[in-house]
């Protein structure tokens, strides 16, 4: 059984998407980053970072005590290693699918959530810091559609690399994206959209819609995070 530190945000959909995917049993344990959950001394001890997701592996292949693992990246490679699905066995179409998921982790997700950052939540428009993450973030996707013009998914088959980024591509319009003018990424996109286990994903999601971040309400939260907040 695999516990999920989650909540409904594009790094925590990425683990619900393998999850469905792969067909693991887990058990989901909300973390509302909105009322600050991510900051309790237990979940601090499995996630140091205080940020979604985490999860505990209470079968780990070893046969050891249980094993907690966070950020999204390290989660994606340490279940597709577990399972041996969603990545090759293959060595040189496995090196394919690690780049690109590094490529996700380091570049489209920082730079769209700082896209997010600078465009919907600062609370004041800085235009030059709407700029820099819209055009850095339309570079990223001019990219990935480049590398998608003649494959169906980002490393060939259907993989963690794909998983890493399609919650990212799913708010193109909050990140002043049109993926008319990117249609290898278009087709892809609706691709992932249909398969049944990320409509399982997304699902899960609704169980919280109630209590969906409101940002206004959690700004100080969020947004005023500095060396003083990481507690002992
Ligand atoms: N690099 C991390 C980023 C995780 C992250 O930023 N999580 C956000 C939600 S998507 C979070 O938990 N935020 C809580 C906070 O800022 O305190 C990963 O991929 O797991």
């Amino acid at each position: 059984m695999i516990e999920l530190y989650y909540w409904t945000t594009p790094n925590g959909h990425k683990i619900t998407m393998f999850l469905e995917e792969a067909e693991l049993p887990y058990k989901i344990v909300p973390i509302n980053i909105g009322a600050g959950e991510q900051f309790q001394p237990d979940f601090l001890k499995i996630s140091p970072n205080n940020r979604i997701p985490a999860i505990i592996d209470h079968e780990p292949a070893d046969g050891g005590a249980p094993v907690s693992v966070f950020e999204s990246g390290a989660i994606l490679l340490y279940l597709a290693e577990k399972t041996g699905k969603l990545i090759p066995a293959d060595f040189r179409k496995r090196v394919e699918v690690l780049q690109w998921l590094f490529w996700q982790m380091a570049g489209l997700g920082p730079m769209a959530g700082q896209n997010h950052h600078f465009s919907s939540y600062a609370p004041e428009k800085i235009e030059y810091a709407i700029n820099r993450y819209v055009n850095e973030t339309g570079r990223l996707y001019a990219v990935l559609n480049k590398q998608l013009a003649d494959k169906e998914f980002i490393a060939g088959d259907y993989s963690i690399a794909d998983i890493a980024a399609y919650p990212w591509i799913v708010p193109y319009e909050r990140q002043s994206q049109k993926l008319e003018d990117f249609p290898n990424i278009q087709r892809w996109f609706e691709t992932i959209k249909a398969r049944p286990a990320t409509i399982r994903a997304y699902e899960k999601a609704e169980a919280f819609k109630n209590q969906a971040l409101d940002v206004e309400k959690s700004r100080n939260l969020l947004f005023n995070q500095s060396a003083k907040t990481v507690t002992h």
